[in-house]
Parts: C-alpha cells; structure tokens; sequence
C-alpha cells in the first residue's frame, strides 16, 4: 500500500473542523433537556470552550453560531472575543423553527406577513455576517405538513424559491449560503426542503452562491450518503457537511460513533472528488460539526468527533489510489473491494499521533484537555445565570 506519509499528515494538517456553538449548551430529546455543571451561559463561554476544542485537536479554529441563540449586541467584537482565544466565527446559522408564528411554515407558510418576519430574519443574518466577517449562512427550515391536503405542495415550493431567490440577492460577493435538507422532523407527512434532490435543484437555479451542505442525520435509513456526496462535489454543489452519526433518527450523536465505516466511504469520495485540498475542484466544503451531547460531557465528545473525522480522512487519504482504479478498469471486483478495505483496517492512530506531536500538542487530546482541569475550573466558575440550551 504505497501512502506517502508526509502528503497524508500534510493534508489532514490543512483540514479544518468547524465545531458548533450549541453542542457546548444543553440539550436533549422532547422527554428530557439534561442540565450538566460548566455549561455556557453565554456565546463568549461557548467560545471559550469551542477555543479548547481547538487548543486540544489544533484543527478546529472556528466555531458555528446560531441566531438567536447567540445573539450578541456587538457581533464585531464576539468576533474579536473569538480571535483573543485563537478560533474565529465561521458559519452563521439562521433560525426560523421557534418562533408561534411559524407553526405552519416560515418562508412557506400561506400568510405573507410571516413570509415577511422569516425572511427578514434571514436577511438580518447576513448582516450579522458583514460584522463577523463569516463567509458562509447555512439555512435550515422545519417547514413541512404533517397530514395530506394540508397544504400545497408547489405553492410552498414557490414561496420558498421567492425568499431563497431574496436571500441570494443580499449575499456579498464572497459569501454564500448553504441549503441544507431533511427527510422528516418535526413535520412528518411533508418537509419543503426534504431530500438533496430538492436542495440541490433550488440551489442550482440561483447559481453559485447557493449550495447544498449534507447533514448525515437527515436521510431515510440504508441511505447511500457517499453516493449523494459524489455527485454534489461532481456537479460542484457540494458546500459543506453537518457531521453527527445516528442508529435511527436525527440522532445528533457524535460523528463517526454509529457508523464509523459510512463516514470512511464519505471521505473517501471527499478525498477523491479532491474537495480536501486544491480548491479547483469547487466550492470549498465546509467540515462542520451538528450535535448535541445529552448524557455525555461536552468538550470531550466534541474533541473525540474532531479525531473521528481525522481517522475517517486519514484513511481515505492513505487508500491506494492507482491500485484501485487498476482494479476498477479491470473489473476485479473483490480486489477493488479489498484496496478500500485495506485502507479502511488500517490502524491510523499511531499516524495522527505523529501528527500532532509535530504540530507541538499532545498525541491524546482527550486525556490532556482532562489533565488541564479546565472542566473543574468552568465548574465552579459557572454557576448561577442561565444555562445555555435550545430553548424549545
Ligand atoms: C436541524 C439541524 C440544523 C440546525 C439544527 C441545530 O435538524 O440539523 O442544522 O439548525 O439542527
Ligand atoms: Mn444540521
């Protein structure tokens, strides 16, 4: 198996995890939110711990907001909050999924008036952009129906296309926005914006700007996830992922837990479809993080998904490339088959190690970010106040 280590370290070095401002609150499911001691009362104390994520891994230097959740008067100094710690603000998250006037649609609900309040929430994250200098808006609507008639299904098509065609208009010449999907939840007959093939159609009538970000929890279980991600980077649409891993629903569990062999075949078509470094390949796909730690401790699980993600890569990156395309033009199936699996038993662990101590960090990032004590030191500085959470 001919990998040049160097090229292999050298890549994932230059692979950046973007970790979510929310995993560091509470959360949980509709039966129970689990308050935890240390959590965050406020978007600098998610930076805080986010910046340990990336003092620990040295590959997550920015973190995701979401709005309102982290609202802030001053966004221009959050960002610079972010900069004193050594991560920046990266993707702007809108949300138009709590509030009572949506309860039958956001920018698809049949009264104008609401279209109206959702949209403008939209455009106020692009201002919101301009002042932390963040180049990416990721939308997320829970827009859908829940029984058959309720309403219809083209006319919430246009209504979307009408705000996502506004929204297109107001980005800056270096921002975009990404389209994200989901099959279901919390509408459950119609979601307006369900499968890629939707996401990807608005997203290529308004050109660009406009591309699809993958959310591994959002598909119909036995999804071939790698295949939708080869054709996005294929047809250059391919903008980013939310990574959490599940055994049944949008579990939000951490990246690579369930289904370690699926987030492999992914980075395998990522590394392949050359989005992990040259950036001809088209738009730059954003690594980011979309969970929630309900039982487990928080910073942790966010360092553990970070190096889940760097095994996945670095063994898709240590595949042997010409080996498998002999194989592939030969029609060997099994010895095709055999090259990825080779690639995907090899124990890459000691190879990030390595890695890490050339960056100067500590080769288990776990066991360091526990040695430090700064779990002890948030615990007992962080009490009182209101923990940060979703809210719902
Ligand atoms: C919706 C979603 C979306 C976020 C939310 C926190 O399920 O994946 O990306 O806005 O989780
Ligand atoms: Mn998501």
């Amino acid at each position: 198996m001919t990998t040049d280590t160097a090229q292999v370290k050298a890549a994932l070095r230059q692979q950046h995890i973007e970790t979510p401002s929310w995993a560091y609150g509470n959360s949980g499911t509709r039966f129970k939110v689990f308050a935890q001691r240390g959590v965050p009362r406020s978007p600098q104390e998610k930076i805080d711990d986010a910046a340990q994520v990336h003092r620990y891994t040295g590959v997550a230097p920015s973190v995701a907001l979401h709005i309102p959740w982290d609202r802030v008067d001053d966004y221009a100094a959050l960002a610079a909050y972010a900069r004193d710690r050594g991560v920046r603000l990266g993707a702007i998250n809108s949300n138009v999924f709590q509030d009572d006037d949506y309860m039958l649609g956001s920018v698809t609900h049949p009264d104008q008036a609401v279209r109206r309040k959702a949209l403008d929430h939209l455009l106020e994250c692009v201002d919101i952009m301009d002042l932390t200098g963040s180049d990416t808006l990721k939308l997320w609507f829970s827009d859908g129906t829940n029984y058959p008639g309720q309403d219809d299904i083209r006319a919430r098509q246009d209504r979307l296309a009408e705000a996502l065609a506004a929204v297109y208009e107001r980005l800056g010449d270096d921002q975009r926005f990404l389209l994200e999907y989901k099959l279901f939840e919390p509408a459950f007959y119609t979601m307006d914006v369900p499968d890629w093939g939707t996401a990807y159609a608005h997203c290529v009538k308004l050109g660009p700007k406009a591309q699809v970000v993958v959310d591994t929890g959002h598909h119909a279980p036995g999804t071939n996830i790698e295949f939708i991600v080869a054709f996005l980077l294929r047809e250059r649409k391919l903008g980013g992922f939310d990574f959490n891993s599940r055994f049944y629903a949008d579990d939000d569990l951490m990246v690579g837990a369930a289904d370690p062999f699926q987030l492999f075949r992914i980075m395998h078509e990522v590394v392949k479809g050359g989005a992990l470094s040259d950036r001809s390949s088209g738009p730059r796909v954003a690594f980011m993080l979309d969970q929630c730690h309900n039982i487990e401790p928080k910073i942790p699980a966010q360092i553990r998904s970070v190096m889940n993600v760097q095994e996945a890569t670095a063994k898709a990156l240590s595949v042997d490339a010409a080996a498998l395309r002999k194989a592939q033009d030969a029609g060997d199936v099994l010895g095709a088959n055999a090259v990825l699996m080779d690639a995907y038993n090899t124990d890459v662990r000691p190879l990030l190690a390595e890695l890490r101590a050339d960056m100067g960090l500590d080769p288990e990032p776990v066991a360091a970010y526990h040695r430090s004590g700064y779990f002890e030191k948030i615990a007992a500085e962080r009490v009182g106040g209101q923990q940060a959470g979703w809210g719902a």
